[in-house]
């Protein structure tokens, strides 16, 4: 069985990425040394310079991801600085900078990265929706329970993997990549 091992240090993206990647005949393996991820103005940035720096590093075929939720009315935030806001200000602190916001528009993007051969690729995958007025649910990870997809009529927290794995960003991305690798 083909193996691609994933530079990530987040259990929920991991196994995401099992659960679609594995059924179509790839073993995902982990690597979790970790990679800096420099201040950009982008996601693919972010990602470009994770592959360069892992290059080497981590066995070939590898995929690395970088996601984050924007939101409209917060001008793109936390974007770029998800991870460390959801650390920091959590589900609770995006809900509080919108308590008083008409607009709850938002979307989670992926930029995944992939090397093989000495090659760097990135696949991109995106999901518009809403923020929604209280966290809901405890499914997944992250953001889940307050970002609901246009699609659907509950949070990302709320579905079963599957259902989330219909929708997300990430498996947009995944999909990409699999189109590649077929
Ligand atoms: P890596 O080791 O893979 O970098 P990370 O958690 O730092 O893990 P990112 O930089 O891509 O990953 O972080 C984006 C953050 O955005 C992540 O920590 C979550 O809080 C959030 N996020 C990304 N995808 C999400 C999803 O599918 N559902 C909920 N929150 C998500």
């Amino acid at each position: 069985m083909p193996t691609i091992t994933f530079a990530t240090g987040n259990e929920g993206k991991l196994s995401e990425a099992r659960q679609q990647l594995e059924p179509l005949g790839f073993e995902i393996d982990a690597y979790g040394g970790g990679y800096p991820e420099i201040q950009a103005d982008t996601l693919e940035a972010v990602a470009r310079f994770g592959l360069e720096t892992l290059a080497g590093e981590v066995p070939e075929p590898f995929l690395l991801e970088d996601a984050g939720l924007f939101v409209d009315a917060l001008e793109g935030f936390p974007g770029v600085y998800s991870s460390y806001v959801f650390g920091t200000l959590g589900n609770e602190g995006i809900l509080s900078l919108l308590a008083d916001t008409e607009d709850p528009s938002a979307r989670f993007r992926s930029v995944i990265g992939f090397r093989v051969d000495g090659e760097e690729h990135t696949f991109v995958g995106e999901v518009e929706g809403t923020i929604t007025e209280q966290a809901r649910g405890s499914a997944g990870f992250g953001f889940d329970p307050i970002f609901q997809p246009r699609e659907a009529e509950r949070t990302f927290a709320e579905m079963s993997p599957e259902e989330k794995i219909e929708l997300s960003h990430r498996s947009r991305a995944l999909a990409r990549l699999r189109e590649h690798l077929a």
